[in-house]
């Protein structure tokens, strides 16, 4: 049997990205902000809906050098069920991540915990529209304004998705996207940061240019996250199927409905509460007592059968090895539970009818 694997990445065809590269081989320029960055971004800044858009080396580079640009100091509210990169973007910068839990049901920050988690030594709020769940933006919104605090939201997962008609980079002080292999819209390794306020904008543009402010001017301590000319041409071929891969993913997702609705102990996605999703996961929470197999098993069922799932978001960012002794996911007891239920099944374009059913039928073996 053929392996499948979680995601399989989008690609245009060789021949679109050679000509789209093409003219790279007379100019020379491959990097620093050249023509291919500059389309890109322009492009982007259309489909995303928003003015102010600054592309960076990966999403990872975009939350650092946010968080960064912003001047925060101090203590960050955020959630530990994410990927590594959201709470080392705090802690690199010297700050300490300070951990809300998440509702049961779309498993973004539980807005209601906000609150008693402000210090005076809180500066911002760090949200996460995992899967692309969107978070409750308002009464963030609410609580930002009424402590004066900013709200970074790591959007890695929500590329093109809107909320109230509005493109979700427009919402809060920063929005950041990947734009890693992995993602609905792929630029190689890439990713970007939104922004309402320009002055962000030159300031994180410095910051991934060493901090140089002008020729015989650095005043910021940078470093080098800028996204070349492959990246962008990527991007360009990328952004050109992107509304065709994301209908292609939606089929899979409705066969994926069709074969697993209606199985207790089975908490599948449920995309209707976002404007216009991006099908760019489809996570199920396993409840053992009523499905029969447990989340490690239903992994090792389908490793077995050649199915590699992956366990997005186990272990909890606060419970990493590297942050041992200083953080107690007791804190975060739904964040908990869900990160030992949770399952990504495979999802990407080009999964198959068969591949969708061999999945279906390997979760559903052996109970
Ligand atoms: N914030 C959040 C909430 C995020 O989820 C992420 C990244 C970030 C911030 C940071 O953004 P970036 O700095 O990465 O732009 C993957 C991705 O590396 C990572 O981008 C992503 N989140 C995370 C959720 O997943 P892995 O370690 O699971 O990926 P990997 O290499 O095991 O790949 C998974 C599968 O994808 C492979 O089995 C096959 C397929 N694949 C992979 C690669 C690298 C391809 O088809 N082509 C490829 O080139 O982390």
């Amino acid at each position: 049997m053929e392996k499948i694997l979680v995601t399989r990445s989008s690609m245009p065809t060789l021949s679109e990205y050679m000509e789209e590269i093409s003219d790279i081989w007379d100019s020379r320029w491959m990097t620093n902000m050249g023509y291919h960055y500059k389309k890109l971004t322009e492009e982007l800044e259309e489909y995303l809906k928003t003015e102010n858009l600054t592309l960076l080396v990966n999403g990872h580079a975009a939350l650092e050098l946010s968080i960064q640009a912003l001047g925060l100091k101090g203590e960050v509210i955020t959630t530990p069920f994410t990927f590594a990169s959201t709470t080392h973007a705090i802690v690199r910068n010297g700050l300490e991540p300070v951990f809300c839990d998440i509702n049961a049901d779309d498993y973004t920050i539980d807005v209601t915990k906000i609150e008693k988690l402000i210090t005076d030594k809180t500066t911002a709020i760090l949200p996460v529209h995992v899967y692309g769940n969107i978070c409750d933006i308002e009464a963030i919104s609410d609580v930002a304004k009424k402590y004066g605090l900013k709200v970074i939201y790591d959007a890695a997962h929500s590329f093109g998705e809107s909320y109230k008609g509005k493109g979700i980079a427009e919402y809060g002080d920063v929005s950041i996207f990947s734009f890693h292999a992995t993602k609905v819209f792929n630029t190689i390794e890439g990713g970007a940061a939104a922004y309402k306020d320009a002055n962000i904008g030159a300031e994180l543009r410095k910051l991934m240019n060493f901090g140089i402010k002008d020729e015989e001017r650095i005043d910021g301590v940078g470093c080098n996250a800028k996204m070349n000319e492959f990246s962008a041409a990527m991007g360009v071929c990328n952004l050109r199927h992107v509304s065709v891969e994301i209908d292609k993913r939606k089929k899979v997702v409705e066969r994926y409905l069709e074969r697993l609705s209606g199985i207790k102990g089975l908490k599948l996605p449920n995309y209707s509460r976002i404007e216009n999703p991006n099908y760019g996961y489809f996570p199920v929470v396993i409840d053992e007592r009523y499905f029969g197999k447990n989340r490690n098993k239903v992994f090792d069922d389908l490793k077995n059968k050649n199915i590699y799932t992956r366990k997005y978001f186990y272990p909890l960012t606060n419970t990493f090895e590297c942050f041992r002794g200083k953080y107690n996911s007791k804190s975060t007891p739904v964040a908990e539970q869900i990160s030992q239920r949770v399952i990504c099944l495979p999802m990407y374009a080009d999964l198959n009818e068969a591949d969708i059913d061999r999945v279906a039928n390997a979760l559903l073996e052996g109970r």
